[in-house]
């Protein structure tokens, strides 16, 4: 496979990085399986905990020479990185598509993710503002200032193995933070791979060593980054459980953590809908990347008088659903990323089932020579009560649920009703529910789109959600003020020393 080679991927792959230069470590390896077709891409050496010193060490030397580049230069530093991703869109495109099993057009929208978050990142290292205020004393000035935070941690997920580690290594390069990335131990090689590509522009630009670090491992390595003083942030995206695990130890030390976790995301389908739009959008939402994004759809809540029409025309969309090699531009649906990931498939079908869902699309495993890692389900929807318990469980899979409603209140209410708190969306025509949808007792999650669907949203607004979702955004608008320190300055240019509050200390 070319792309590999293009991409620096060998068989066997040194897993810790300090930019330029990769540390050797033992024989601890983590292998990497397709869930295409079940076989190993290659394996990477797992960091060990004197290893993680070391690129905690080299980190540490390296922030105190970045935060002094100018930022507009470190962005110049994004910028050649976005024109190397330019160039490797097609390679890395494919390594995502083929380590992790989501289509060809989404591995390829996922490096053009990375491309967009690295021009935002070039745009803001020119705007990385704090305010003025008036003081209240005579002669005082008072302003704030963002500085460079330190090093960052990043723990991300197999779904979005390149994107989300992009959207806040890119950010905090141009705050002019130092990162240590720790990729997925289901999808280590993407982790390589984009470790080769900043590493050849940081070594043309004499970048410092340890402005881009990369260490790997299981959830022990996670471990390390959340409960290291030396790091004040730490970006996990993932599930819930890892999140609070992660939140936990960072707290325990008073350090930030910036959470992106679970969602069950809903869609309304109001009577005023626009069928053309909310069909695609819907059947885009649930099965796109097999139903592996935080931000799949997984709930419908239809309006009742629609409600047949719609389950009628959304069970002829599925039957249309190609189901195989993602690498295969006419499939729509790639596998899951392991036999984990089916297990929990079929036991939330199973547990559906046991509770009371009636399924209108049935689930199932994929079985055949084209089938060979075992991995490959077919996207299911089963009418249930909203109020089921595995309606509330977010399961990485694509099985859709569909609810009915009266009124819009209730349906509202409905969708709001479970723990998580990501995306939500409306699908009307009609300005009131819109609004209503909108409104400050409308949809509680960090997004909230009308007349799209819930996932895929672009790069410029804030990511991120509530409850259990983690509360934190990244990527777009204001997220880089995560990356950095707010001080508050007051300068006294006068000759007298005025109190605040006006206190009187006379001597
Ligand atoms: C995720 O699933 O972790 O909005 C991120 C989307 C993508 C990002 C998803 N832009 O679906």
């Amino acid at each position: 496979m070319e792309f590999l080679q293009k991409l620096g991927i060998t068989s066997e792959n040194k897993g810790t990085g300090t930019g330029q230069s990769w540390l050797s470590a033992g024989n601890n390896n983590i292998r990497s399986l397709s869930p295409v077709d079940g076989k190993l891409i290659g394996s990477v050496q797992a960091t060990t905990r004197a290893d993680y010193e070391e690129v905690i060490q080299k980190a540490q030397q390296a922030f105190k020479e970045w935060r002094l580049w100018p930022a507009p230069k470190r962005g110049e530093m994004v910028r050649l990185i976005g024109e190397e991703l330019r160039k490797n869109k097609e390679n890395l495109g494919k390594l995502v598509s083929y380590e992790m099993g989501k289509s060809l057009q989404e591995g390829l929208g996922e490096v053009q993710e990375m491309i967009d978050i690295c021009d935002f990142a070039i745009g803001l290292s020119r705007q990385l503002h704090g305010l003025t205020m008036h003081s209240e004393r005579p002669g005082h000035r008072m302003y704030e200032q963002y500085h460079p935070l330190g090093l960052v941690g990043i723990i991300s997920a197999f779904n979005f193995p390149v994107a989300v580690w992009s959207w806040n290594a890119m950010l905090a390069w141009v705050c002019g933070d130092v990162c240590i990335w720790k990729p997925s131990e289901k999808t280590p090689l993407c982790g390589i791979a984009c470790q080769h590509i900043v590493a050849k522009v940081f070594r043309e630009n004499q970048v410092p060593e340890g402005v881009s670090c990369l260490i790997n491992g299981t959830a022990e390595a996670g471990e390390w980054l959340a409960a290291d003083c030396s790091i004040p942030l730490v970006s996990a995206t993932g599930s819930t459980r890892m999140g609070k695990a992660v939140a936990t130890m960072v707290a325990q030390r008073l350090g930030r953590s910036l959470l992106e976790l679970g969602g069950n995301n809903a869609i309304i389908i109001s009577k005023d809908a626009d069928l053309n739009i909310a069909i695609p959008a819907a059947v885009f939402g649930a099965v796109g990347t097999a139903g592996q994004r935080c931000t799949t759809t997984r709930r419908l809540i239809i309006h009742e008088d629609i409600y047949d029409v719609f389950k009628e025309k959304l069970v002829k969309a599925y039957q249309q659903l190609k189901i195989g090699d993602p690498l295969d531009t006419r499939n729509h649906v790639g596998p899951l990323i392991d036999k984990a990931a089916v297990d929990a498939y079929n036991n939330a079908i199973a547990a559906c089932i046991q509770q009371g869902g009636q399924f209108v699309v049935k689930g199932g495993m994929l079985e055949g020579e084209n089938f060979s890692s075992g991995c490959y389900v077919r996207p299911c929807i089963a009418e249930v009560a909203h109020n089921l318990p595995i309606v509330h469980t977010e399961t990485f899979a694509p099985i859709l649920y569909l609810i009915r409603y009266k009124e819009l209140e209730e349906a509202i209410a409905i969708q709001n009703s479970v723990p998580q708190g990501l995306s939500s969306a409306i699908m009307t025509n009609n300005i009131r529910e819109s609004e209503q949808f909108l409104a400050h007792n409308g949809s509680d999650c960090g997004i909230a789109n009308v007349n799209i669907g819930t996932s895929g949203a672009e790069i410029g607004g804030a990511f991120g959600g509530e409850k259990e979702t983690g509360g934190g955004r990244e990527s777009g608008s204001d997220a880089w003020k995560n990356y950095m320190r707010r001080q508050t300055n007051t300068i006294n240019y006068s000759t007298q020393l005025p109190l605040a509050q006006g206190i009187q200390f006379d001597l």
